[in-house]
C-alpha cells in the first residue's frame, strides 16, 4: 500500500506540474496557435535592433558598423555582414541542454523539454532507483530470511497500470500541439528561400527576389588557405561553423524555407532556430520559419552524405526588412514583393506593390488587425 500511495502522489505531481506550466504559457500558445498571427508581429519589426551586442564583438568587428547604422543606408545597397554575438545561435563549450532558442516554436519545444520531459524523467528515475535500493536494503537475506509469498496486490497493480497511462496522456497533449504547431505551412505572401544540399557546401536561392542563389562553403582557417585566399576571421563566427556566404533572412516575418539537394541526401538544421529538414534530390521539403530578432545563427547538414558531411555549415543571418532588401540588392536581386508581415515596403519598390496579400486586406482577416484567434484546445 505504500507503493501505491507513492506512485498516486507522483502522479497527482505530474498532472498537477503539467497543468500548472499549460496556464502558464497558455497565452504565448494561443498565439502561436492561430495560423495568421504569424503575419502579424509588428513588435520584432519595430523593435529597433539592439547595437549593444555588436558593441560586445571582438576587434575584427571594428570596421563594422552597427545594425541600427546600416538600417538607413539600405536603399543605397548599404550591406555589411554582421557580427555574431558569442554565445547566441551557436554551441558553447560545456552547455548542457538545448541552445536557447530564437523562433516561436523553438521556445515552445523548449518549455517542452525544460518544463515537461525533464521533469518527468527525473522524477521517474529517481523513483525507480529510491524502489532499487529500498529492496536491495529492506529485503536483503540477512534482514529478511522469510520472503513474502505474495503474488498480487490489487492497489499497487491498478496504481502502476493508471499513473504510466496519465503521465502520458498528460505529455501528450502538449506534444501533439508541438508536432501541430511544427506542421503549420507558411500564410500566403510569405518569402520563399530554398536552400539546396550539395556535395558538400550549401546553395541559398531567393525565388520572390529574381531567382539568385548564393554558394555557401565553410571557410577555411588562416593557416589553411594559399596567400591572398579568404579565411575565417572571428567575426565570420566559430571554426569549422562559419561560411563565406550566409542565408540572410529578414527578421519578424515567416520564411517559407524550402529544402532541396542537387546529389544525395542532405538535411537543413539550425538548432537556435528549430529548424530540421532533410534535403531530398527530386523533391521539395518546406517548412516555415519566423526568426524572433536580429542575429547570427548556426548550423550544419544533419545527414551523413559524404566524406566531407562535417564541412558544410549552415549560417543564417536575420536582419531587418531594410538590409535584408539592401542584401538582395547587392546580391543582383530584385526587391519589391510584399512581405507578409512588414508593412514598410522599401523604396526600391514599385509603388503599386500592396503593403499586403489580397487576402489579408479583407475586413476582419486576421493580416488586417483582427485579434489573435484563440487556440482550440
Ligand atoms: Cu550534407
Amino acid at each position: 500500500m505504500k507503493l501505491g500511495m507513492i506512485a498516486r502522489a507522483a502522479g497527482k505531481g505530474f498532472v498537477g506540474l503539467a497543468f500548472a506550466g499549460l496556464l502558464a504559457n497558455a497565452p504565448a500558445l494561443a498565439q502561436q496557435a492561430a495560423p495568421a498571427p504569424a503575419t502579424e508581429t509588428p513588435a520584432p519589426v519595430a523593435t529597433p535592433p539592439s547595437p549593444a551586442p555588436l558593441a560586445e564583438q571582438p576587434a575584427p568587428a571594428a570596421a563594422e558598423p552597427s545594425v541600427a547604422e546600416a538600417a538607413p543606408g539600405a536603399a543605397a545597397g548599404g550591406y555589411t555582414p554582421m557580427a555574431p554575438t558569442p554565445g547566441k545561435g551557436m554551441p558553447v563549450d560545456g552547455n548542457l541542454g538545448l541552445q536557447p532558442q530564437f523562433s516561436p516554436i523553438g521556445e515552445e519545444a523548449l518549455w517542452m523539454h525544460d518544463a515537461i520531459l525533464m521533469p518527468v524523467i527525473t522524477v521517474i528515475s529517481l523513483i525507480v532507483l529510491f524502489l532499487l535500493l529500498w529492496v536491495v536494503v529492506r529485503y536483503r537475506r540477512s534482514a529478511n530470511p522469510t520472503p513474502s509469498k505474495t503474488t498480487h496486490n490489487v492497489a499497487i497493480e491498478i496504481a502502476w497500470t493508471v499513473v504510466p497511462a496519465l503521465i502520458l496522456a498528460v505529455i501528450a497533449y502538449p506534444s501533439i500541439r508541438l508536432l501541430a504547431h511544427q506542421y503549420q505551412s507558411a500564410p500566403a505572401g510569405a518569402l520563399t528561400v530554398k536552400a539546396t544540399g550539395y556535395q558538400w557546401y550549401w546553395g541559398y536561392t531567393y525565388p520572390d527576389n529574381g531567382g539568385f542563389e548564393v554558394i555557401s562553403n565553410m571557410l577555411k582557417e588562416p593557416n589553411e588557405v594559399a596567400a591572398g585566399e579568404r579565411a575565417r576571421i572571428e567575426a565570420d563566427g566559430p571554426e569549422q561553423l562559419a561560411a563565406d556566404n550566409r542565408m540572410v533572412l529578414p527578421v519578424g516575418e515567416p520564411i517559407r524555407l524550402q529544402t532541396t539537394a542537387a546529389d544525395v541526401i542532405h538535411a537543413f538544421a539550425v538548432p537556435a532556430l528549430w529548424f530540421k529538414l532533410d534535403s531530398v534530390p527530386g523533391r521539395i521539403n518546406e517548412k516555415v520559419l519566423f526568426i524572433n530578432e536580429p542575429g547570427v545563427y548556426f548550423g550544419q547538414c544533419s545527414e551523413l552524405c559524404g566524406v566531407r558531411h562535417g564541412y558544410m555549415p549552415i549560417v543564417v543571418e536575420a536582419v531587418p526588412r531594410p538590409q535584408f532588401d539592401a542584401w538582395v540588392l547587392a546580391q543582383g536581386g530584385t526587391v519589391g514583393k510584399p512581405a507578409a508581415a512588414s508593412p514598410s515596403v522599401p523604396a526600391a519598390a514599385p509603388a503599386a506593390a500592396p503593403a499586403q496579400e489580397p487576402e489579408s486586406s479583407e475586413p476582419g482577416a486576421p493580416g488586417a488587425g483582427a485579434p489573435p484567434a484563440k487556440i482550440a484546445a
